[in-house]
């Protein structure tokens, strides 16, 4: 297949006349600038590479504006964190399959051409393992692979309640699994799907609350025999009581643990690090780790602000996720990112350097964070890499007369009504004019679930 862009985002940067080559496996090809058209197809606006969500918890999705009533106690993590648990006490595996198809037709319209899904529903309700021990994994490749976007599975590992093995509770026993059995589940699916471009399997410890040390040492050692440049995905220091708690167990901070102990290197991805010293954030960019950062989740939690100039500053990298699914939008994580930046510093144009185009700084950064995170050849628009890209509509009023880092800086921070028209993922369109293919169909058995779970 051959397209043509009047105006693309490569990562040499933009380009007029552009013309893709997608090879049969969904790759790119070629892709030459100041090119003839030729037989290609031509395409009808500006084209960027699609967006990687580098962190999703897709079931979560269903339970969005659920939890935003004030209870008896003070609200906060742990008490939607309470609400969340209720939720997810009750879905079962086909349920769980037809929220992630919803959740992902909603994703690619919105311009995420891949995830990174940290999976840790495991069990039936009562904690016991479904027959298949990678069941609900298995649903949610399903749903990735019916609605096309392209995914990194990151099983969890989930052991203990708290810091210092302490024992889970019973809202958390679907998530339960040692080092062994957990191994057992990434080795099945990793097998299955070795030879599928679309997607690719790593681990994820839940965070220090929920693996010890040994537990850690374990499922890195178990991985390296599997997959030794797979993904390794953790939620850090998103809470303040975490680090408080962390520290009264270990004397140490959760990102001072973590680097004290572990080689953390650029296949790690730490979501939330929200609250981290000036040294952690300094010695965190060393390690050229991922940030793995979720604005609006993060907000609408009551998480916290990552120091992100700094982090930046310190050559740190980055990607955005959008985690609970409060908000199904790269434009919106992106702002986001730097508006809380805005608000605390009291001033503007924070997140990048003089004279350049914040939009296309934030946009260039998630593209290359999220690859990176999420372990495939994606958001480039280069020879050997997924053909994942997006045709924006150049009829939209925040976009018109735009071009270039104008037109992002207009995404970013204008782009409320969605100017996503076209995404390819792997070399097949998925939406057109602003629709998923199976939209009507995926959405029927969202309808079907959401009934069914209101009963
Ligand atoms: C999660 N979500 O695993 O879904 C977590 C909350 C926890 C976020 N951190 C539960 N946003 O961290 O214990
Ligand atoms: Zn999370």
């Amino acid at each position: 297949m051959k397209l043509f862009a009047e105006s693309a985002l490569l990562p040499e940067g933009w380009r007029r006349d552009v013309r893709f080559e997608i090879a049969a496996d969904g790759s790119l090809a070629e892709v030459e600038a100041s090119a003839d058209a030729g037989g290609a197809t031509r395409l009808a606006g500006p084209v960027l590479p699609g967006m990687p969500n580098l962190h999703s918890h897709a079931f979560q999705r269903a339970m969005a504006g659920l939890a935003e009533r004030p209870g008896p106690r003070d609200d906060s993590f742990w008490t939607w964190r309470e609400v969340m648990y209720g939720f997810l006490g009750r879905l079962d595996p086909a349920q769980i399959e037809a929220i992630a198809a919803q959740l992902y037709v909603e994703m690619l319209e919105a311009g995420y051409t891949a995830v990174g899904e940290f999976h840790y529903l495991h069990h039936d309700p009562q904690g016991r393992p479904y027959d298949d021990l990678a069941e609900t994994s298995r649903r949610v490749l399903a749903a990735a692979g019916r609605t096309g976007i392209g995914i990194t599975q990151l099983p969890v590992l989930y052991r203990h309640g708290d810091f210092g093995g302490a024992a889970a509770g019973p809202a958390q026993r679907r998530f339960l699994n040692n080092p062994e059995r957990l191994l057992r589940l990434v080795e099945s699916l990793a097998s299955d799907r070795r030879d599928d471009p679309q997607v690719r399997i790593g681990v994820a410890p839940h965070s220090l609350r929920a693996v010890t040390e040994a537990d850690l040492i374990a499922l890195l050692e178990g991985l390296a025999g599997i997959d030794g440049t797979a993904p390794v995905h953790l939620h850090i220091a998103e809470q303040q009581k975490e680090v408080q708690d962390c520290i009264a167990w270990s004397g140490q901070r959760p990102v001072e643990w973590l680097l004290s102990r572990f080689e953390v290197d650029p296949r790690w991805c730490l979501v939330h690090a929200t609250h981290v010293t000036e040294e952690e954030t300094r010695r965190l960019a060393e390690t050229r780790a991922v940030a793995g950062l979720c604005p609006t989740t993060e907000a609408n939690l009551g998480d916290g602000i990552f120091p992100a100039r700094a982090f930046l500053e310190a050559g740190g990298r980055l990607g955005i996720g959008s985690d609970s699914h409060i908000s199904v939008s790269p434009v919106e994580e992106l702002r986001w990112l730097e508006y809380a930046q805005r608000l605390t510093a009291r001033a503007r144009n924070l997140l990048t350097r003089e004279g350049e185009s914040l939009g296309g700084f934030l946009y260039r950064w998630a593209l290359a964070g999220g690859a990176q995170a999420l372990g495939r050849p994606i958001g480039r628009l280069a020879p050997g890499c997924r053909a994942d890209l997006l045709v924006l509509d150049p009829e939209v009023p925040a976009l018109l007369g735009r071009q270039e880092d104008g037109l992002l800086d207009a995404l970013v921070f204008a782009g409320n009504v969605n100017p996503v028209r076209d995404v390819m993922v792997g070399g097949r369109w998925r939406v057109e004019q602003g629709r998923h293919r199976d939209r009507d169909a995926v959405f029927e058995s969202y309808r079907k679930t959401l009934k069914s779970l209101a009963a």
